[in-house]
């Protein structure tokens, strides 16, 4: 049996709901400081996931809504500005952790089974979510953040999963990636990792085959998560002996 080693985590959608009422608006907010009338609605931001990558789903926008590029430093500047507000918003405790994640996080810890984290957003978004949620040392939980712009080719590439994993320096064989779209499961499966999803306000319709299963949210005292595909544990909770399991 393959015993299960760390678990890498995706952020946006996994760890934390933060995409419709955090990015979004975050970026609403932006297009305004510099007076801009684009307006992403609820509907046209879940068209605009399709890209990942902040900076990247702008300039999509531009070319494929607007018909024209922006120049790369015009969108920095408008990223850095979305940023801010997201922040901002992470520090007042306004996006908190979905449910069961913080029971397993802290169930890896005291079994030793390692943390890491592999995501498309920018660090200081993962900083500011873990410390407003879990206090200043929870940075130290994580042996490896992989996030952002540090590998050439954002997710469903597998570049970021990949960079973990060497950063780890296991097999993917014993790891295991917890996601919450197609996006993050492509990139996770390309890298070679057994994949969980926990699908979450954007995902739901998205086609998640070849995942181990796919649940609602990791469960928890009073919540109990339910199967999408494949079987919930009977528990009600997503926990390490459950993880181990997915993976013999
Ligand atoms: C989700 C993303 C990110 C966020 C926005 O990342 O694609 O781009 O939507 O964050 P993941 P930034 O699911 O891999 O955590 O604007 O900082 O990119
Ligand atoms: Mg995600």
């Amino acid at each position: 049996m393959t015993a299960l080693k760390a678990l890498i985590w995706d952020v946006d959608g996994t760890m934390a709901d933060t995409e419709r009422d955090g990015h979004r608006p975050a970026f609403n907010r932006a297009f305004e400081e510099v007076g801009l009338d684009w307006e992403w609605s609820v509907d046209l931001y879940g068209e605009l996931l399709a890209v990942t990558g902040g900076k990247e789903r702008i300039q999509h926008y531009c070319r494929n809504f607007l018909g024209r590029e922006e120049r790369a430093e015009y969108v920095a500047d408008l990223h850095r500005r979305k940023t801010r507000r997201f922040l901002a918003m992470l520090e007042t405790g306004a996006i908190p952790l979905r449910p069961g994640v913080k029971r397993l996080l802290e169930q890896a810890r005291a079994s030793g089974v390692r943390l890491a984290i592999a995501t498309t957003t920018t660090p200081a978004n993962v900083e500011f979510l873990l410390r407003a949620n879990l206090g200043e040392q929870a940075l130290d939980w994580f042996d490896v953040i992989g996030a952002g712009d540090i590998v050439p080719s954002k997710k469903p590439a597998p570049d970021i999963y990949e960079h973990v994993l060497a950063e780890l320096g296991l097999p993917a064989s014993e790891c295991l990636a917890l996601e919450d779209s197609r996006q993050g499961l492509i990139s996770a499966r390309a890298a070679g990792l057994p994949t969980l999803v926990t699908v979450s306000s954007y995902t739901q319709k998205d086609p998640l085959e070849d995942a181990l299963a796919v649940l609602d949210h990791l469960g928890e005292p009073g919540n109990p998560c339910k199967a999408r595909v494949g079987t919930a544990p009977a528990s009600g909770q997503v926990d390490l002996d459950w993880l181990q399991g997915l993976l013999s």
